[in-house]
Parts: C-alpha cells; sequence; structure tokens
C-alpha cells in the first residue's frame, strides 16, 4: 500500500512570565505585591478529519507553533493563554517520534483529538509570593519554555479516485500530468498492472489521491484479465474517472469502450455504476478525436459529465482536475468507508520525559550540572533578582542536586557549573 510520509517540527508554546508589581495606593509608598501570573502556552494536538485524504499541506508548513502564554498583568490578572495548536490529519494518520521511532498517536477516527506537546506552565507572579516573612516580594517567575519534537507522520492512502478504462486509453499518462507518480506508460495493452496512486493538488490548495489502475476489458466482473481484483479496488474510491480514446486507435469505437467498461462496472455488482463519474474524452489531440467525440456525444444516454482533453497537450487538464476534486467534495459528505475498514482505536499518549539532572567532572575537573529539570528551572529563574537566586538554590536542594554534589566531592567555595554558568557551591 502507498504511504505518504512527512517530516515535521512542532513546538508547544512557551508560558507567559510572571509579573512583579506593586499596589498604588493614596498615602502608601508601596503596597502589597500584585503582580499577576503568566498564561499557559498553547498546547498541540493532532486531530482526524475525514475531510482531509492527504498530507500535502504539511509539505509546505514544516514548522508548526503553538501560541505562547501572555505575559501576567498588574491587579494580580493572569496573562492570556495561547492558543492550543490543533492540526487537522486525515483519518488514517499515524504520527511517530522522528527520533526515537516510537508512536505517539493513531488517528483513527473523526475528531479523535490526541494530545502530543504540553505547552509551557506560565510563570508565578510576586503577588504568589508573599508570605509572613516576606511581605513585598520583588521577583516574578518567568514563563516555561515550551517543547519542540520532530515528528513523522504517515498515512496509507486509499484512493479517493480510481482512474479506469480500456487498455491503452491513457490512464497512466494522466495520472503522471496531474501527480508526481511516473508509472511505466506504452503504447501497447496491459501496461500497468498493479494500481499506481499519486497525491494531485489543485492550485486552490485541496487535494486528493488518485489510482490509475489496471485495463480493464469485457468479462473483467467473471475475471477476465486482470479485472476482479482491480474491481475491488475501485470499489474503495469515491469518484471514478473513465478514460476513453477518442482517436478510435486500430478500429476502436469509443462509444462501444466506453459502454463496455459500465457494464461490467454493472456486472460486478455493489453499484459501482452508480459512483460519480467523469468521462474523460482523451488523446483530443489526434486527427479523428473531434469527430469521434462528436459521434460519442450523439450516441451516449447516461449523465455523466464528458470533458475532452489531451495529456499531451494538457488540454483541460487543469479544468479536470478541478471538476474531480468538487464531485469528490460532494461526495465526502456522505460516509464511504465502513467504520471496520479502520483498525480499531488506539491512543498512545505522549509521556512527558521526567526531568532528571546529570553531574559530570568537566575536562578541567570542574562538576558540571545539566539536565531537561535544571534547564526549565533556570530558563524561569529571574536571576537579576536576589530572591530569583534565592529561590533556585533552594530549588536544586530540593531536586537533590546538592546532595549529589557534595557526594562527588563538593565543597564550600568550589567552582560548580550549571548549564555553562558558573557559580559558587555552599552548604
Ligand atoms: N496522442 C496522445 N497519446 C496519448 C495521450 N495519452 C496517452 N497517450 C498514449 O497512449 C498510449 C497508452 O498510454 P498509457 O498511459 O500507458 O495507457 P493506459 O491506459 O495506462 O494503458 P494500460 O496500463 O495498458 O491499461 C501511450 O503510447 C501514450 O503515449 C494523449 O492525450 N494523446
Ligand atoms: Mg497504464
Amino acid at each position: 500500500m502507498f504511504i505518504d510520509i512527512v517530516k515535521i517540527t512542532i513546538r508547544s508554546g512557551k508560558g507567559g512570565d510572571g509579573m512583579s508589581a506593586f499596589r498604588r495606593e493614596k498615602y502608601v509608598p508601596k503596597g502589597g505585591p500584585s503582580g499577576g501570573n503568566g498564561g499557559r502556552g498553547g498546547d498541540v494536538y493532532f486531530v482526524g478529519d475525514e475531510g482531509l485524504s492527504t498530507l500535502l499541506e504539511f509539505r509546505y508548513n514544516r514548522l508548526l507553533k503553538a501560541e505562547d502564554g501572555e505575559a501576567g498583568k498588574n491587579k494580580k490578572m493572569q496573562g492570556k493563554d495561547g492558543e492550543n495548536l490543533f492540526l487537522k490529519v486525515p483519518v488514517g494518520t499515524t504520527v511517530f517520534n522522528a527520533r526515537t521511532g516510537k508512536v505517539l498517536a493513531d488517528i483513527t477516527a473523526n475528531d479523535q483529538k490526541a494530545l502530543i506537546l504540553k505547552g509551557g506552565r506560565g510563570g508565578r507572579g510576586n503577588a504568589v509570593f508573599a508570605s509572613s516573612r516576606n511581605t513585598a516580594p520583588d521577583y516574578a517567575e518567568k514563563g516555561e519554555p515550551g517543547k519542540e519534537l520532530d515528528l513523522q507522520i504517515e498515512l496509507k492512502l486509499l484512493a479517493d479516485v480510481g482512474i479506469i478504462g480500456m487498455p491503452n486509453a491513457g490512464k497512466s499518462t494522466l495520472i503522471s500530468v496531474i501527480s508526481a507518480a511516473r508509472p511505466k506508460i506504452a503504447s501497447y495493452p496491459f501496461t500497468t498492472i498493479v494500481p499506481n496512486l499519486g497525491v494531485v493538488g489543485t492550485d486552490d490548495g485541496r487535494s486528493f489521491v488518485a489510482a490509475d489502475m489496471p485495463g480493464l476489458i469485457e468479462g473483467a466482473s467473471r475475471g477476465q484479465g486482470l479485472g476482479q481484483q482491480f474491481l475491488r479496488h475501485i470499489e474503495r474510491t469515491r469518484v471514478l474517472v473513465h478514460v476513453v480514446d477518442m482517436s478510435a486507435f486500430e478500429g476502436r469505437d469509443p462509444y462501444e469502450d466506453c459502454k463496455t467498461i459500465n457494464d461490467e462496472l454493472a456486472a460486478y455488482g455493489h453499484k459501482l455504476e452508480k459512483r460519480p463519474q467523469v468521462i474523460v474524452a482523451n488523446k483530443m489531440d489526434m486527427p479523428e478525436a473531434e469527430s469521434n467525440l462528436e459521434r460519442f456525444r450523439r450516441l451516449y444516454k447516461g449523465d455523466h459529465p464528458i470533458i475532452p482533453i489531451s495529456s499531451v497537450t494538457k488540454k483541460n487538464i487543469k479544468k479536470l482536475v478541478y471538476l474531480v476534486a468538487d464531485e469528490l467534495a460532494e461526495t465526502k459528505k456522505k460516509a464511504l468507508y465502513e467504520p471496520d475498514a479502520f483498525a480499531p482505536y488506539v491512543e498512545y499518549t505522549f509521556n512527558g520525559e521526567k526531568e532528571p539532572f546529570t553531574i559530570r567532572r568537566g575536562d578541567d575537573g570542574i562538576l558540571e550540572v545539566e539536565g531537561e529539570g535544571i534547564e526549565k528551572l533556570f530558563a524561569m529563574t529571574d536571576f537579576a533578582k536576589h530572591e530569583g537566586v534565592r529561590r533556585f538554590a533552594r530549588r536544586l536542594k530540593e531536586l537533590g542536586v546538592e546532595a549529589e554534589l557534595k557526594k562527588l566531592g563538593a565543597e564550600t567555595g568550589d567552582t560548580v557549573r550549571i548549564l555553562g554558568e558558573e557559580f559558587d557551591f555552599s552548604e
């Protein structure tokens, strides 16, 4: 089965910084602390959308960010939370962590939401830090940084559109003109023996998946030629593009060709003859094509639209693609795939990494502390304020960093390095 694969990077929103401010009151030189908390940074979600069928959109938009939270405000007002980012993907999309290859989410239903990255927490404003010991703290936390993650998203494609017709009608040539698919093309019948899938994009940003099918012949519904198994593939498409060779090559009759195919569709059952169909009168660049088309129009009694094209001169190709996209939009309003066409619902939750720290001795003998938890603490600390530094030291103690440093031989007065910055160690 054809797989559409895209690599993207997502980033959750940074939490807004907490504010440090004091109430202004008449006759009170310094009122109580009144700085509000920062807003939460936006999360990143994936959402199943049955109206979509490709990942094409992501190919043009590879870094996707949720909104940052706003900073806290005066009067203990909290900053606005950042908007969550909802990335819409077709049903059948699997989201992988690109680095570890682990599955983060498997989108198997319309509207299914999977949280992939949480936004950063808002920093606390100074109003929160007031205590009986310190009634006027002039310190606020910074917002927690957002997270970034490289993803690989994959979609197992089911074709929206089936390109069908007699052998040698020009089906493979057509898909090669409207998509990046490059199937074998040759001037003899039965060149194509397995379906070729291609992603087709319109200029107005829509996209769909087309399958170039092997040629059908009379008796296909009874197993003639390569028939049966491909009729089964056609069953899974929503719109049929029926290619008819108007050049009447080697004495063929375009009207009879078209009728043969439609009779086979009807004989197969499953109401394939009722599927929306666009009749493509192909090879209009050939000498006899115009008069053959005139005759075809006279004889044809069905109600499918007929569109004359040439894959060689590209005549009407754009028009055809738009027409097919429109037909598709119309059919998508109705459900086509049975619910059991998809794997059972599974949701993999993303476990936010634990926040350990590591300590090792640098080349110059200095103890160095690193780690995700420390990094976060570092980013949220306002080192310009004495209170910020004090709180930072206390958190290091709580996290066990201080004890670990001591175990490794650190003594008061020694230099330690935390994320590249040098500090004096003291107990
Ligand atoms: N003049 C002209 N020739 C075309 C056009 N489209 C396709 N052909 C030719 O028709 C022949 C058959 O084309 P294919 O695309 O391989 O036909 P197909 O329907 O995929 O054939 P099968 O896979 O065998 O069923 C090739 O020689 C093409 O070059 C067209 O618009 N104009
Ligand atoms: Mg072919």
